[in-house]
């Protein structure tokens, strides 16, 4: 009799096993999915583009690169300056325009005759990426470099000999200033001296790219690594997919429509997230003429939320004046702007609250990995549920106005369709409903009293994936 007893206990324990065992069973990856390099440059979010050359002097756009060298004499340069600021901004990084259309080099390539070396600033000893490599490193800030294909200077541009030309001068920048974090092409065309366009043979760069900094993410219009998000105002689509379809289209002018880039395609078919390149000035370069025209903290304070709230990462310029060093006006904003973020996500309140769900995976997934502050640990739903909510109840009514959400994105991004509910006076009343998540998505709302806060994922492309949830 005992023995019967005890093979009926054991064969519970067996049963419970084996029903855990699938209940805990991780998520199979959903569609394409990000590099491990592509995850991590994502954890940046914000870092600083720093457009500098001879049209810092000249105060235009695209120089013509018949400037002469002397036209670039920094007096008193400060890339330690630069990094002090983009780090007390809370900035992560920088991308320096190594070389602009203009052709002039800021370091003394080897492979042109147009470069610091030709300048008067420290008698032509001078080199910018050196000084800007070394103080991101004092700094713990990531260096990255922008190298115009287009050169309106080099007598050998629209010629076949260009992309050998081009290709060392990445080699030179790739090698002698450490690590590279973003390489930043720009997909601009136009014809050279000889009146004629460069084919410019892209898989031959990127090769350079990767054998000189496997690690670096290589930024164009088409990725392969990040993209361009379609416009230059800081505003990525309130859908935002992080992969595109990209098979027959080139950075520049054979890239994908405007719109594209600022969506992304459902289920595209290469995991290419967006970065949203934006300047700080009406220009890209400094110019006097703009130094009453730096953007509003509200206008940054908006960009903040349409970029990195919508999935993609903010690369904001702030351009260097002539003197080298960055213009109080842009400095002061920064740290306003650092300040004023500062205070909106300061209290956190979510984990605070009871938190349950409409539906559970199992012990491992539980919801309350999404307020335990892990990004790998998350909430997941039985394979087949695609639609479930989350909810927050707090013990007494409380003020918000910042939901942030994040997809667990190492397994694929998901949620296509979703909404933001409040529990007042006995019933829920919506209060945001949206499309995509992806690596991160922030609600701005108008100030409303909640009891309960609800999250309902309405439609995905598999069983949702939430990492983390932050009531503000
Ligand atoms: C554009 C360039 O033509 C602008 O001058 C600037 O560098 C911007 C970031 O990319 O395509």
């Amino acid at each position: 009799m005992k023995f019967v007893k005890y093979f009926y206990i054991l064969l519970f324990i067996n049963v419970l096993t084996i029903f855990s065992c699938i209940n805990t069973k991780a998520p199979e990856p959903y569609g394409k999915i990000p590099s491990k390099k592509q995850i991590e440059w994502q954890k940046l979010e914000y870092y600083m583009f720093v457009h500098f050359g001879p049209n810092t002097f000249t105060h235009v756009e695209w120089g013509l690169g018949n400037e002469s060298p002397e036209v670039f004499n920094p007096t008193e340069l400060d890339c330690k300056q630069w990094a002090a600021t983009a780090s007390a901004a809370g900035m992560k990084g920088i991308i320096i325009t190594a070389k602009h259309h203009d052709g002039f080099c800021l370091w003394p390539s080897k492979y042109s005759n147009h470069t610091v070396r030709e300048s008067e600033w420290k008698n032509g000893e001078g080199d910018v990426l050196k000084e800007l490599s070394e103080a991101c490193q004092e700094y713990k800030l990531k260096f990255g470099v922008y190298l115009s294909p287009w050169d309106r200077n080099h007598p050998s541009y629209g010629t076949d000999e260009y992309n050998t030309v081009f290709t060392n001068m990445l080699e030179e920048v790739l090698t002698n200033y450490g690590n590279v974090f973003e390489q930043w092409f720009d997909g601009a065309n136009g014809e050279g001296e000889n009146g004629k366009k460069q084919e410019y043979d892209w898989q031959l760069f990127n090769n350079t790219v990767y054998k000189f900094q496997p690690d670096a993410m290589i930024f164009s219009d088409v990725g392969p690594d990040c993209r361009w998000m379609g416009n230059e105002q800081g505003i990525a689509g309130e859908t935002n997919w992080a992969t595109l379809n990209i098979d027959g289209f080139f950075p520049g002018e054979f890239a994908p429509a405007q719109d594209i880039l600022n969506n992304g395609n459902i289920n595209g078919e290469k995991w290419i997230p967006a970065e949203t390149d934006v300047s700080i000035r009406p220009g890209w370069f400094y110019s006097p003429k703009t130094n009453d025209k730096v953007k509003s903290l509200e206008k940054l304070i908006s960009i903040y939320y349409t970029s990195i709230g919508r999935n993609s990462n903010l690369l904001l310029n702030v351009p260097p004046d002539e003197r080298g060093k960055i213009h109080p006006n842009d400095s002061v904003r920064l740290i306003e702007f650092k300040e004023a973020l500062d205070k909106v996500f300061e209290n956190n309140i979510a984990p605070k609250a009871k938190v349950s769900a409409s539906a559970n995976r199992g012990r491992k997934f539980n919801v309350k990995n999404i307020i335990d502050n892990n990004y790998d640990s998350y909430w997941a739903t039985p394979d087949n549920i695609t639609n479930a909510s989350i909810e927050f109840s707090f013990e007494n009514p409380v003020l918000i106005n910042n939901v942030l959400l994040q997809e667990y994105i190492p397994l694929g991004q998901r949620v296509s369709k979703f909404s933001i509910e409040c529990w007042n006076d006995n019933k829920w009343e919506k209060i945001f409903s949206g499309t995509t998540i992806g690596y991160k998505r922030i609600i701005n709302i108008s100030e409303i009293s909640c009891k309960k806060l609800r999250v309902n994922i309405e439609e995905a492309l598999a069983c949702p994936l939430i990492n983390n949830i932050e009531i503000y």
